[in-house]
């Protein structure tokens, strides 16, 4: 498994893998208060690995996975906070 960070330019592509051997992978991209994105990449030697535009769906903000109430909690329980 590679562990690592990818930051992504203005047009939300990032590149992948620097370092990992050709191959089929499964992607997992994970960012508080998203979903975790999954994708399969197939990374292939002397390419380079670019991801582009992943679906990030916001609003997972207490990271159970799904976006439900329970987010909703979270928001209401803030609300106005930060002021
Ligand atoms: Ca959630």
């Amino acid at each position: 498994m590679w562990d690592g960070e990818a930051v992504s330019d203005e047009q939300g592509q990032m590149e992948i893998f620097p370092d990992v051997a050709p191959g089929t992978y499964i992607l997992t991209v994970r960012m508080g208060g998203m979903l975790p994105y999954e994708t399969r990449v197939n990374i292939q030697p002397g390419v380079p690995n670019i991801i582009r535009n992943p679906a990030i769906t916001l609003g997972d903000l207490n990271g159970d996975g799904v976006v439900d109430d329970a987010d909703l909690l979270v928001v209401l329980f803030n609300f106005g906070a930060g002021r």
